[in-house]
């Protein structure tokens, strides 16, 4: 009997870098890479997949990279081959130099599988080479590992190629890229009908990508093609997921799943209605009843991520209930991780003839900020322009992802 272990889009290295706490979240990911090293040992199994996405950006930290090698540290020392492919978080575009994958690769904590491609468009899975950490495919006790990383949008026409270019039995691919529709991702996936032919050459096709598990059979009703999800929540959106990855036996040739959870940080994406409160005391009253009340339903006493909405029609300036005083109220209740809110109140007034008039936050801010440029003459005839501009900076600071350079990166050139 055969054992391995399936898991993917690990994203280590993400952090919210506008939180005071942020090396909370940072260690997270590490944590749960550990526990699943940790299972890996105990079951000694013969081998760990990684389907992509070890790390969430392509240019980690060097703390990052040393974190992870601490972390694949018990799995080297217990012989234990990690097998892994690129994803499109871990993919580098610049080809001169060398990436943080190819660099585990070669100092073996893992084994990076890569085709590289013939004159005719075709793949070759050249034979995996510990030298020099490179090829594309790998053989583990009777098992042809086969290796692809993200290819993209295109990923549904190559797969004949792809299927052409293995010819051995017992094969199992590792790949980065979804499934529609049981993907939750929108870029990236093939239809189920230009997937199926691997199922003809592959008995297990191990999938990474989507963060959302799913599995897929073949019209005669075998499974042939799994995705685990992430094991952690890495995105707002994922709160009702399950999260987990894959132990598998194999058997005479038959693959048995087991679904292993995983127990990742509590995360809530709440709307909070505040539709009538007539001053921001009493919308501020109601907002924490409802935040407690959801919270309520759960008994994780870890920090939780909390992604907030407020809707409603009120009769005060939705200003009054900014995102400092909500935020005060919520670190009193659960004191989360981190934060975003998302103020989607609209202000209901009549005007002198009685006509309703309703504004938004959003529509507040557009003016402000468009009186604000618009009063600089150089900035003429591109308000919209940059009252946009300003927007999207704001909106990627408040999620936490980005900074400095990244943040400038928005900025076009003349500006
Ligand atoms: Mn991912």
């Amino acid at each position: 009997m055969i054992t391995f272990l399936h898991t993917a889009d690990i994203h280590l290295g993400k952090t919210y870098r506008t939180a005071a706490d942020e090396t909370e979240r940072y260690e997270d990911f590490f944590r749960m890479l550990a526990g699943i090293v940790a299972d890996a040992i105990a079951e000694q199994v013969d081998f760990v997949l990684i389907g992509g996405d070890l790390f969430h950006t392509g240019q980690i930290l060097p703390r990052t990279f040393a974190r992870t090698i601490e972390t694949l540290q018990a799995l080297k020392d217990a012989d234990i081959p990690c097998i892994a492919v690129e994803g499109n978080h871990d993919w580098i575009h610049r080809r001169d130099s060398i990436s943080w994958m190819e660099a585990l690769s070669q100092m073996g904590y893992i084994r990076l599988l890569r085709p590289s491609r013939t004159e005719d468009g075709g793949y070759r899975f050249a034979p995996f080479d510990p030298e020099t950490g490179a090829g594309g495919h790998i053989e583990i006790k009777g098992i042809h590992i086969y290796g692809l990383g993200y290819i993209g949008t295109q990923a549904g026409n190559h797969v004949a190629r792809i299927c052409e270019a293995v010819t051995t039995k017992h094969n199992l691919l590792l790949f980065h890229v979804g499934v529609w529709s049981y993907s939750p991702v929108e870029i990236g996936n093939m239809q189920p009908d230009e997937a199926l032919p691997l199922a003809e050459r592959f008995d297990y096709v191990a999938l990474g990508h989507g963060h959302k598990p799913y599995i897929i059979s073949t019209p005669e009703g075998r499974n042939y093609a799994f995705n685990p999800g992430a094991p952690e929540r890495v995105n707002f959106g994922e709160e009702k997921y399950d999260k987990g990855y894959y132990l598998v036996r194999v058997e005479d040739g038959v693959y048995c799943h087991e679904f292993r959870p995983t127990s990742p940080r509590p995360m809530l994406v709440a709307t909070i209605d505040l539709d009538g409160a007539g001053n921001a005391d009493q919308a501020l009253e109601s907002f924490r009843n409802q935040i407690s009340e959801k919270l309520s339903r759960t008994d994780d006493l870890r920090r939780p991520l909390l992604e907030v909405r407020l809707s409603g029609r009120v009769a005060f300036h939705p200003f009054e209930l900014g995102r400092e005083r909500l935020r005060l109220s919520l670190e009193e209740i659960c004191a989360p991780l981190h934060v975003e809110i998302k103020n989607h109140l609209s202000l209901v007034t009549r005007s002198g003839n009685g006509e309703e008039i309703k504004r938004s936050l959003a529509e507040i801010e557009r003016d402000v900020l468009g009186e604000l440029i618009s009063a600089n003459s150089s900035y003429k005839g591109r308000t919209d322009e940059l009252v946009g501009l300003a927007l999207a900076i704001r909106d990627q600071v408040m999620k936490g992802d980005a900074e400095g350079e990244e943040l400038l990166g928005l900025l076009p050139r003349e500006v």
